[in-house]
């Protein structure tokens, strides 16, 4: 049997899936979310609370157990993880997790002992900033300040400085803790961290995401001396070496095969990030599709034919794991912002599409800013959700509005910080936890006047990662694997109503309000 498992450490669960090669079918399509399955945690949403609505951390130890609860869940349902002929996995991008010195040598793990208890006492820091992050602000001027400005961190790096990138985080933690700064001897991202547990030893960064740390070179794929400089001292000890998407960081630790009948000799493919796995899972390796994912944040990405950056500072240019580039653009006021407005009105999904569908685009002139958090595109500190329009809408007495309103503005931004990618796409590739809700999709549909089609799993990011693992590990093409698991399903297409000057006019009205409210 050739199975191959693609894990996702998100932000608000691990999840797996399995291919089979043989069969054309996915055989395992599973998620642990870690507010319910590990709620000592305190991680509702999957990271922790603070009082500083800036700082967004997660204990790294959550994922760590996170492994052991999936796999063991999977084993006593009757799963059979002896089948499995190759393993990669994607991970929420931009978190960083810090090892002491000698992590490597402790990592035999004992598979007597669960895995959380030996990882314990190789983390130098106990939270990991993770993407949700906008506390570094003044890191990154004085990164830009370090280089000689924001056009060579884009130039080199793909991205200005970025606040929820390692780059500015790193270089946080050696101006407020230098000595835990000091005591790390090795950063690694969520994905590698995640390779290096499976791996039993230590593992590169691959360059899918790397290129998300503000600290790559993208165009010879090394780290950026400067970079690191400006950074923090020492920097460059502290990291891993970078990789292709498809190197085989080691074989799976025997920790894995002793508790979980993992065959021994089962191949590790470095992990990459959930937006570069989702590439791949949603088929998109070639240009010429643009993938929307739904997720806790929204991200609007794409293969790219040349590498280019956004004039204005907000998109980024990440590797794609089957090689070249992608851009992507990145809201952090995705999923749970539409899940805060659909509370407060008292809907459910069904509801919420519902109201969405029953109402008119354009939503009768009522529209709104649609920030509960932090923004990253565009950057807003200070996040309102500013309800503009008759009476009833601003007062919170109109449920469909309210539901139609957060779904038109969150779209129309998209697509006005997603126009310097420069394509006009004919589809849309939906995925993520939203990507079921109908009206939803609807909306994103009429906004871009874009057919928007999705796939059979609407985790693409595990998807992408078992396809990467099948794909470093076979002689199957990216063609043959994309027909089999990735094609989307043609008779759930969604088509865009004539709706061209409504949304013309809303654009208008929202890029307004935002340089009125905000200055952008
Ligand atoms: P992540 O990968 O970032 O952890 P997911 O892609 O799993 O997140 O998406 C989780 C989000 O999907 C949840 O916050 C939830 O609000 C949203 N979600 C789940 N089902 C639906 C639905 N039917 N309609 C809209 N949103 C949904
Ligand atoms: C992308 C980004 C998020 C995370 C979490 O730049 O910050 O999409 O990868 O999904």
């Amino acid at each position: 049997m050739h199975q191959f498992l693609g894990l996702d450490s998100s932000t608000q669960s691990l999840s797996a899936i399995v291919v089979d090669l043989d069969t054309g079918e996915t055989v395992l399509d599973v998620a642990a979310n870690f507010g319910e399955a590990l709620p000592a945690y305190e991680s509702p949403a999957g990271f922790l609370a603070n009082p500083d609505p800036l700082v967004r951390h997660a204990d790294p130890l959550m994922w760590v157990e996170a492994l052991d609860y999936l796999f063991e869940k999977c084993r006593a349902d009757g799963f059979d993880w002896g089948n499995i002929r190759g393993i990669s996995g994607s991970g929420q991008q931009h978190g960083t997790v810090y090892l002491k010195p000698g992590f490597a040598d402790s990592a035999n793990w004992d598979s007597g002992q669960p895995l959380v208890d030996q990882v314990r006492p190789l983390l130098t820091r106990q939270t990991s900033p993770i993407w949700m992050d906008s506390s570094t602000t003044a890191e990154c001027r004085e990164l830009a300040a370090a280089v000689g400005g924001d056009e060579y961190v884009m130039a080199i790096t793909g991205s200005r400085p970025i606040e929820r990138f390692p780059a500015s985080q790193i270089r946080k933690l050696h101006k407020v803790d230098p000595d835990t700064y000091e005591a790390t001897a090795r950063i690694y991202l969520v994905s590698s961290f995640m390779a290096f547990l499976l791996s039993g030893r230590d593992v590169p960064i691959d360059f899918g995401d790397g290129a998300g740390m503000n600290l790559l070179n993208l165009a010879d794929g090394t780290w950026d001396p400067k970079m690191l400089d400006a950074a923090a001292p020492g920097l460059a000890d502290k990291l891993p070496p970078v990789a292709a998407s498809n190197t085989v960081t080691g074989e799976l630790a025997p920790y894995f095969c002793e508790k979980y009948g993992f065959a021994a000799d089962t191949p590790v493919i470095a992990w990459s990030g959930d937006n570069p796995c989702s590439l791949i899972g949603m088929g998109g390796a070639a240009p010429g599709s643009a993938i929307i994912s739904l997720s806790t944040g929204d991200t609007f990405f794409g293969a790219m034919r040349a590498p280019r950056t956004d004039p204005k500072g907000y998109g980024h240019v990440f590797g794609n794991p089957a090689g070249g580039f992608m851009s992507l653009i990145c809201f952090k006021n995705g999923s749970l912002t539409r899940e805060h407005v659909a509370n407060r009105v008292g809907m459910d999904w069904d509801a919420f599409s519902g109201a969405i569908l029953d109402t008119a685009p354009g939503n009768n002139g009522n529209f709104m800013l649609p920030y509960i958090e932090s923004e990253i595109t565009p950057v807003i500190l200070e996040p309102q959700l500013k309800l503009i329009g008759d009476d009833n809408f601003t007062s919170w007495q109109d449920p469909a509005a309210a539901a139609r309103g957060i779904v038109e503005a969150q779209a129309v931004s998209m697509r006005l910080h997603a126009a310097w990618i420069d394509e006009t796409p004919e589809t849309l590739l939906a995925t993520g936890g939203a990507s079921k809700n109908r009206g939803i999709l609807q909306v994103f549909a009429d906004v871009f006047g874009a057919r928007v089609q999705t796939i059979d799993v609407s985790n693409s990011a595990a998807l992408g990662a078992a396809l990467r693992a099948a794909h470093a590990c076979t002689d199957v093409d990216w063609p043959e694997l994309f027909a089999d698991f990735a094609a989307p399903a043609a008779d759930v297409a969604i088509h865009p109503a004539e709706t061209t000057a409504v949304y013309a006019d809303l654009t208008e009205r929202f890029v307004g309000e935002l340089h009125t409210t905000y200055g952008v």
